[in-house]
């Protein structure tokens, strides 16, 4: 016998797209339930993403879990392209008026889970066999296991915010479904160091070698990232020879002052553009990886997420607080606007920057004169900085 619950919006993952989602409801006072497969301290442990468009930030303003990010985190006015010895900034205030805040995923997804509970928000954490059904009538319900017990949550609606592996796409029916995706023929090998940064702002360098990125947490903590085959293990890279590849890559004038030290978390990481089509059907939405997926080259997954979550959190509220279902209707579509064009912008940055192996000598000289005029007009500056600044909602 399962134990049978009621909410507004039943919500799958605690992600920054579950959790954003439910904290926006929460501020208004819609009611929703997030079922979490893990446990809290896995998805807090989660190194992740690091960068935030004001777009974002605005968001999690709305949310009321600003108040670390405004401490610690970093506003950016900028960041450099490394390439062929020199480095290219691009100004983003001068060329779009906005900037953009370096801040962990990690860390927004402890500002979001400490106010959801303090909110007396319910987190359901190591849910289990999490099922989805009905759908397409007025109650959807989601079954799940907990503690040995068998539950299921009646609700009005369910947000499908459960990643790249999760259960919600496939709840689509297969027969309106329709996936296009990219798979890249190298990943990346990131490092996280409690050493201070080697710029004041981020570092994308095209190398002969492979790309690599310099990035930041905080003034004394670092993210770096190296091209890497697919084929590659982690334990063929050992830190000395992670640093040095780092030395090689980001070799430029001037030259950034790297420190190097102990690596304190390491991983690889496929890179992939996904997207999977229509993210609605009947009382379920999809928000974040669950439809969507971009090479980390453009900063723009966990900022997707947020985009997503901002269409759906407007579209819920109408439907609660209006009884207007026009936005509900409409989600979809209107998401993947947003979401196509940073699909682009991400596929864009990860071609023009990163060693293309299977490339021929035509494509070579095209990433090449991609570069130099990245490097030498302001006009095509101002494209990758209104895009990676983030497009309007
Ligand atoms: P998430 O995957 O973050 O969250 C989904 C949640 O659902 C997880 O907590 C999962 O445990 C849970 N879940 C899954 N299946 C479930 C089920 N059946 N039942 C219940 N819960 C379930 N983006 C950037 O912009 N920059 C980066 O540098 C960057 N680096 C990344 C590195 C890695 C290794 C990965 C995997 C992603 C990276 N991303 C990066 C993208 C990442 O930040 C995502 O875009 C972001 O986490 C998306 O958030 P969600 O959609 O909430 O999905
Ligand atoms: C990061 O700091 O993790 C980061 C920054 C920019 C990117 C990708 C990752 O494009």
């Amino acid at each position: 016998m399962s134990k049978r619950q009621r909410t507004q919006v039943g919500i799958i993952g605690a992600g920054p797209a579950g959790l954003l989602l439910a904290r926006l409801l929460q501020v208004q006072g819609i009611e929703s339930v997030v079922l979490e497969a893990r446990t809290r301290d896995y998805v807090e442990a989660r190194i992740r993403a690091g960068v935030l468009e004001q777009g974002t930030v605005a968001l999690l303003e709305e949310a009321g879990v600003t108040e670390r990010l405004r401490r610690e985190g970093l506003v950016h006015d900028g960041a450099e392209i490394a390439v062929g010895g020199r480095r290219v900034r691009i100004d983003f205030r001068a060329l779009t008026g906005k900037t953009v805040t370096v801040y962990g995923q990690t860390e927004i997804t402890r500002d979001l889970i400490a106010a959801r509970l303090a909110g007396d928000g319910a987190i359901i954490w190591q849910a289990a066999d999490v099922a989805i059904h009905d759908i397409e009538t007025a109650r959807p319900r989601l079954t799940y296991k907990h503690a040995g017990t068998a539950h299921e949550l009646v609700c009005d609606f369910i947000a499908g915010c459960d990643g790249f592996h999760g259960v919600s796409r496939s709840a689509l029916p297969d027969s309106s479904r329709q996936t296009f995706e990219r798979v890249y023929p190298f990943g990346w090998l990131g490092i996280l160091a409690d050493v201070a940064p080697c710029s004041d702002e981020l570092i994308y360098a095209h190398h002969d070698r492979g790309f690599a990125l310099a990035s930041m947490r905080s003034p004394t903590r670092s993210r770096y990232y190296v091209q890497c085959g697919l084929d590659e293990k982690l334990e063929e890279w050992p830190d000395e020879r992670i640093w040095r590849e780092l030395e090689i890559r980001l070799d430029c004038d001037p030259p950034p002052n790297i420190t190097t030290g102990p690596s304190i978390e390491k991983s690889i990481a496929p890179l992939r553009s996904f997207v999977s089509t229509p993210m609605q059907h009947g009382r379920l939405f999809l928000a974040g990886d669950a439809a969507h997926i971009v090479p980390p080259t453009g900063a723009k997954g966990l900022n997707l997420a947020a985009s997503d979550v901002h269409y759906l959190s407007r579209a819920l509220l109408a439907h609660y607080k209006k009884q207007d279902d026009g936005l509900l209707g409409a989600y979809g579509e209107t998401a993947l606007a947003r979401v196509w064009k940073a699909e682009r912008f991400s596929w864009w940055m990860t071609t023009l920057l990163h060693k293309l192996h299977d490339k021929t000598s035509f494509e070579a000289q095209m990433q090449r004169a991609e570069l130099d005029y990245l490097a030498s007009s302001r006009a095509a500056q101002t494209v990758l900085a209104e895009n990676y600044v983030g497009l309007p909602f």
